[in-house]
């Protein structure tokens, strides 16, 4: 019988790939697999709340029912709370970033973590993936003190780890720690992670393009004219547009087919929609290390300098040839680098 490796096993067995090794950084992605667990069981059930009755109103334990992303963030810092693995935690969902104290208030915890608790969650209500998106960094402040602002603000390229949830058809964790990109399916049943997706690679080439076209008329000029070229009768054009509204998703399946998911800046969105620190750096390392890459359209966005933690970027990301092929597009309008 062939032999599954459980996401557990794997931590264990390749700790060496981490450069940091340590029992904490295992720790810290297995707080991660729990919490992930916890909100997948949350969100689907989430199309029985009607029926079961407590839908904005109070439960029978006279807890008021709750919004699925608040609680997806409250389950992941709790979880990294509890554990006491963390020295600090900032997120999507919260205003300000998190101090943790470790035990007998030490602040000896070497790593931050920067959390989306649920990317996407509008597509919930209507039975479509969602996920959460980590992004792990070591802290840049001296041990003992508490946490600050600038162990948040580093640029993408210091991560030591990133990687998603995808509460789709089936559940999935993928992650890198700079070794490659590695796959991991729910078995629901037991609540095991099993490696389904070793060694994850962008295609170099793909024919999907995943951009919101319906925001077509407030795009930058070389967004629309790559969009043209995407259109285009040639061998291989015109692309398949495939959209779900669910970053995690939508980057998913073009890692395994081959695309470029964009999210431009717009006239609407001047500096675009996604966050830097919690969407864009993660998806950024991530698409790295499976041989993709990620521009804000003329930069590498795991060089930009993060100034605030709710900055957002615009985002061109995917499969090499076609994040290089709308790069030569965007570099016609030098202007519009500036946003
Ligand atoms: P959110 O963090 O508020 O959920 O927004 C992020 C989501 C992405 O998952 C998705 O790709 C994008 O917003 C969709 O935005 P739009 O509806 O503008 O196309
Ligand atoms: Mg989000």
């Amino acid at each position: 019988m062939k032999n599954h490796i459980t996401l557990g096993e794997y931590i264990i067995e390749n700790q060496k790939d981490f450069q940091y090794s340590s029992g904490e950084f295992s720790r810290l992605i297995s707080s991660i697999k729990l919490a992930a667990k916890v909100v997948n069981h949350e969100v689907n059930k989430a199309g029985l709340v009607d029926i079961l009755g407590d839908h904005g109103e109070t439960n029978i334990q006279g807890e008021k029912q709750q919004k699925l992303d608040v609680y997806a963030n409250e389950i992941f810092l709790q979880t990294l709370i509890n554990r006491e693995i963390v020295c600090g935690v900032a997120s999507e969902e919260e205003d300000d970033f998190v101090i943790i104290e470790g035990k007998n208030k030490s602040h000896d915890n070497k790593y931050v973590v920067l959390i989306d608790p649920l990317d996407g969650s509008s597509n919930i209500d209507v039975n479509v993936s969602v996920g959460t998106i980590f992004s792990i960094y070591r802290r840049i402040t001296p041990l003992g003190t508490p946490v600050k602002i600038e162990d948040f603000l580093q640029p993408g390229n210091m991560q030591v780890a990133a990687g998603y949830v995808v509460y789709g058809t089936s559940t999935m964790l993928v992650y890198t720690t700079g070794n490659g990109v590695q796959g991991f399916t729910l078995n629901p049943a037991i609540g095991v992670f099993y490696l389904s997706h070793p060694n994850m690679k962008f295609p170099e080439n793909g024919n999907i393009y995943s951009i919101n076209e319906g925001y077509y008329i407030h795009f930058p000029q070389g967004v629309k004219d790559y969009l043209k070229y995407c259109q285009e009768e040639e061998e291989d054009r015109p692309y398949k547009a495939r959209y779900i509204g669910s970053l995690v998703s939508d980057f998913h399946r073009n890692m395994i087919k081959g695309g470029i998911y964009i999210y431009p800046t717009s006239s609407k969105a001047p500096q675009g929609k996604l966050r830097l620190l919690y969407e864009c750096n993660p998806m950024a390392y991530l698409a790295e290390q499976a041989g993709g890459e990620a521009i804000d359209g003329y930069r590498r966005i795991l060089e930009i300098k993060p100034t605030e933690l709710h900055q957002r970027v615009p985002i061109f990301v995917g499969s090499k040839n076609m994040v290089n092929k709308a790069k030569e597009f965007m570099v016609q309008y030098p202007e519009d680098a500036n946003y």
